[in-house]
């Protein structure tokens, strides 16, 4: 067993023709077989062997193979966005007359998805507080075939305890798949599948990559599984490949996932603590903090306490849009896990999607702020934030 940071560097063991150390782009959209029967045994999945690029690619492969190393899966599988392998792994595993169970707090589009997209096709999504036992439990039923979370959720960083989810719902039932967003995590931070979960996805847009240059995803699970979601959900359902030049950027982004989280945890943890002690704050959501209730299950489940920060500013939606608009290092941008630090409105941006008593219910206030707290000198940022609180 070596250590993630190893993994991060050597989790591929491809090796090409000429010993490049790094991974070649293999821009072809299709691969030559010696033979008809040959053809014919690759597309029966009887030889193993490249077929055609909405199927496979070796760049994308290497990818795969640290990929499901990193989340400790025995496969994964790379995807044009997040919302490519969110889309593809859900179109896989349901059908019509069966349902889901979410917790109310995502990340928008997976909300508008699941409750504007799904029930279009006879998919009924139950969102309840997955933080609550009770309301699991009541969720579940026979036609229960996924339970779907994010911890921590995006906007509001709510900490979800993984494995007590997941023992609830296998013992229901051990076909139900537990699917667990680890975006705001990265698997340094957190590693679902050895908690329970049976598949983890992400937005590899964000701290995967890392650098804000591009947008991927990733869906990592077991051999089976991965396998169906590649022949279905990819190559018949959405057809949501990676470029083989984005799984290279995604890949070399990777390699230093270890020290930029570190970076963006301790930096994050420091800004926590002066939005704390801020007057013009009412509440600060960051799992290291000793206040939050999620506290205690984060540091079971989580290594440390991620780059991402909410929080409320008092007086509402006036107040919190002044301070996004005089921020000068922080950039006002959607997305996160960059190495820049950015900063949003989730009620009117990224949640624009929920409605307002959705929001309400989901724990998405109007003052509510959300920061990516990227690689800039720390105290840099809280001078930055400072100076925006005075124009409150
Ligand atoms: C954002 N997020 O929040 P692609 N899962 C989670 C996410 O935060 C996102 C996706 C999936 C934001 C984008 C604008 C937890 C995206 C979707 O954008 O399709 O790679 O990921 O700011």
């Amino acid at each position: 067993m070596t250590d993630f940071s190893t993994d991060a560097l050597h989790g591929s063991s491809m090796k090409d023709a000429y010993g490049a150390l790094v991974t070649p782009i293999y821009n072809s959209s299709t691969f030559i077989f010696d033979s008809t029967a040959q053809g014919a045994a690759r597309f029966a999945l009887e030889e193993a062997g490249y077929i055609y690029g909405r199927i496979g690619n070796p760049t994308c492969a290497a990818l795969e193979e640290t990929m499901a190393k990193l989340e400790g899966g025995e496969a994964a599988l790379v995807t044009a966005s997040g919302m490519g392998a969110i889309t593809a792994t859900i179109w896989t595993c349901i059908s019509a007359g069966e349902e889901i169970v979410a917790d109310k707090t995502l990340y928008g589009c997976t909300f508008e998805f699941f409750e504007h997209h799904l029930s279009r096709f006879g998919v009924k999504v139950h969102f309840i507080e997955m933080t609550d036992e009770a309301q699991l439990r009541a969720a579940l039923n026979e036609k229960t075939r996924i339970v779907y979370l994010e911890t921590p959720a995006n906007p509001n960083l709510k900490i979800t305890d993984i494995e007590k989810t997941a023992q609830i719902a296998h013992a229901y039932n051990p076909a139900i798949r537990v699917i667990c967003d680890n975006t705001f995590c990265s698997p340094y931070l957190q590693k679902p599948l050895s908690l329970g979960a049976d598949l983890v996805v992400h937005s590899a847009t964000k701290y995967l990559n890392g650098h804000g240059d591009l947008l991927a995803g990733v869906v990592v699970g077991d051999l089976e599984t991965i396998t169906q979601i590649r022949l279905v959900g990819i190559k018949d359902m959405t057809g949501a490949v990676l470029a083989p030049n984005e799984a290279y950027l995604f890949h070399r982004g990777v390699q230093t996932l270890p020290v930029r989280m570190e970076r963006h945890c301790a930096s994050a943890m420091k800004i926590a603590r002066y939005l704390e002690k801020n007057d013009k704050v009412e509440a600060v959501f960051y799992p290291g903090l000793e206040s939050h209730p999620g506290h205690e299950i984060a540091k079971k489940q989580m290594r440390a306490f991620g780059g991402m920060v909410s929080f409320i500013v008092k007086g509402g939606r006036e107040k919190a849009a002044i301070v996004a608009d005089s921020v000068k290092i922080a950039t006002l941008a959607v997305s996160l896990g960059a190495t820049q630090t950015l900063i949003e409105h989730p009620a009117s941006m990224t949640h624009s999607p929920y409605s307002e008593e959705e929001l309400e219910a989901a724990g998405i206030p109007a003052g509510l702020i959300r920061l990516s707290v990227g690689l800039e000198d720390p105290d840099d940022l809280i001078r930055d934030l400072q100076q925006a609180f005075e124009k409150v």
